[in-house]
């Protein structure tokens, strides 16, 4: 049984948003299929930074990666369809956008690896806790008409 209500946290990093790519980025998910179940901008914390990256904490680029994501407005979403979290991987594009495929966001729009773009959750597990975390007030449960045309 395919699982239609995957959900992925997505977000648009400070310079996606400087360089007006926002809109770019919601319509290659909206035109793929997926659903839109939250959306908000933010300017986020240092803190609040620091637990969204809580794994990287040990990296050597740890501490300018936290100071870019708080230089300016993210734009936080969730998006829900079949296979959300893989998929949306695969529209991003590989981490270090030199080794990202045209056709993908970072493949198309970034040049490098602390200035890609977009953020997308790379587990199942991994979104359930990003949303949790971005969104603690939940998100909107809705039904698209498009659906049955999306899915099987
Ligand atoms: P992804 O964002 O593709 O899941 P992660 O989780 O390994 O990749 O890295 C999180 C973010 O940290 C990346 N999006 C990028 O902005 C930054 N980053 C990762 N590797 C490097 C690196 N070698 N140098 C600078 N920044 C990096």
């Amino acid at each position: 049984m395919p699982n239609n209500a995957e959900r992925t946290y997505i977000m648009v990093k400070p310079d996606g948003v400087q360089r007006g790519i926002v809109g770019e980025i919601i319509a290659r998910f909206e035109k793929r299929g997926f659903k839109l179940v939250a959306l908000k901008m933010v300017h986020a914390t240092k803190e609040h930074l620091e637990k969204h990256y809580a794994d990287l904490a040990q990296k050597p680029f740890f501490p300018g990666l936290i100071k870019y994501m708080a230089s300016g407005p993210v734009v936080a979403m969730v998006w829900e369809g079949l296979d959300a979290v893989k998929t949306g991987r695969m529209m991003l594009g590989a981490t270090n956008p030199l080794a990202s495929a045209p056709g993908t966001i970072r493949g198309d729009y970034a040049l490098a690896v602390g200035r890609n773009i977009c953020h997308g959750s790379d587990s199942v597990e991994s979104a359930e806790h990003e949303i949790k975390l971005w969104f603690p007030e939940g998100t909107i449960q809705h039904t698209l008409s498009s659906a049955e045309w999306v899915f099987e």
